[in-house]
């Protein structure tokens, strides 16, 4: 379905921007490990894959080692996630995206469903999120191995949406994930699925009118070159898991499992600290590059969605209720 090309894995760009290991390191390794992520260097998702890579060299004396690639230089979000099985990547950074084997992480989509990060937070720890987790491992094989809280979505543009009428039409780049496209449909948007690594392009010659991220992804891909307005939408609210291959990971002997699952622990509290230290500084850094914050009117958008789950996916509405009363 998605053609893997060496360009795609570990060819030239990939190796140029990974974290590339001393010769020294990879001749005493027994395991190298490659982590593919989409955002950039700035971001607290790479310093977070990096706190990954050095605790895990270190608690298992350089028998295992960790390349990092940013900025999807081994592959976009999509391919990285079919390249695992094929063993061209081992872990990475994703959530709502392996939809297509775990449907049920779909729930954690939904716009307006999550009415904080407390809430996400709660749900993280839930048994309902266990549940999707087995899905995900068992389905997917990829085994969440931590997750990484993240701020809420707005939507950017380069005129203001005051109402939902300003956004009727827009063409809107989302994730490639349904729930996506079934809300933002609902809205009265034109949502167009696009890999992350695009959008800056897709942007800047027109071919969308906009995106939605958090503020993190915004300032990090530096949308505000392209875009003038963050909405404040706050459409969705979630986490996102690291994941390592599950068939890789129980290949490894014990001691490395058992040092791979702690360092990814402490990667997890490590990038919890600097996202939030980098959070609350993000819309002043925003606004610093020139980006107008509008309030957007959001009670016609909370309307629109509310029967986009018992419509088009009937089969989470269970999921949903529980997490809207936890
Ligand atoms: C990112 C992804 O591509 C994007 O816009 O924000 O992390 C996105 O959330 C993915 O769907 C996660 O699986």
């Amino acid at each position: 379905m998605f053609p893997l090309t060496r360009r795609q894995f570990g060819g030239l760009a990939g190796a140029a921007a990974a974290t590339t290991l001393l010769p020294h390191q990879r001749a005493r390794a027994e395991e190298v490990l490659r982590f593919s992520h989409i955002a950039n260097e700035d971001n607290t998702w790479h310093l977070g894959a990096l706190e990954f890579a050095r605790l895990v060299e270190e608690k298992t004396n350089g028998e295992v080692v960790c390349e990092v690639y940013p900025n999807s230089s081994l592959g976009t979000e999509r391919e990285t996630l079919e390249g695992i099985p094929l063993g061209l990547a081992d872990l990475t950074i994703t959530s709502d995206s392996m939809a297509q084997w775990a449907p049920s992480i779909l729930a954690m989509s939904h716009c307006f469903l999550f009415r904080d990060s407390d809430h996400v937070l709660r749900f993280m720890e839930s048994e309902l999120a266990d549940q999707i987790k087995q899905e995900v491992i068992s389905q997917a094989r990829l085994r969440p191995i931590g997750y990484f809280l993240r701020g809420p979505r707005y939507l950017t543009s380069k005129r203001p949406i005051n109402t939902i009428d300003d956004v009727q039409g827009f063409k809107l780049r989302v994730p490639n994930v349904p729930m996506f496209i079934d809300d933002w449909s609902a809205i009265g948007a034109n949502p167009t699925p696009m890999a992350f690594a695009e959008v800056f392009g897709a942007m800047q010659q027109g071919v969308i009118d906009g995106q939605e991220n958090p503020f993190a992804l915004i300032d990090s891909a530096k949308f505000y070159e392209v875009q003038d307005y963050v909405n404040l939408t706050a459409h969705v609210r979630q986490a996102i898991y690291v994941v390592i291959g599950d068939d890789r990971l129980q290949a490894m002997r014990p001691e490395h499992q058992d040092a791979v699952m702690e360092a990814a622990a402490e990667m997890q509290a490590y990038e919890r600290d600097l996202f939030w230290a980098k959070e609350t500084e993000l819309e002043e850094v925003l606004k610093g590059h020139g980006m107008e914050f509008i309030e957007t009117e959001l009670g016609p958008f909370v309307e629109a969605v509310q029967n986009v789950i018992p419509e088009k996916h009937p089969e989470l509405v269970e999921a949903v209720e529980a997490i809207q009363a936890m």
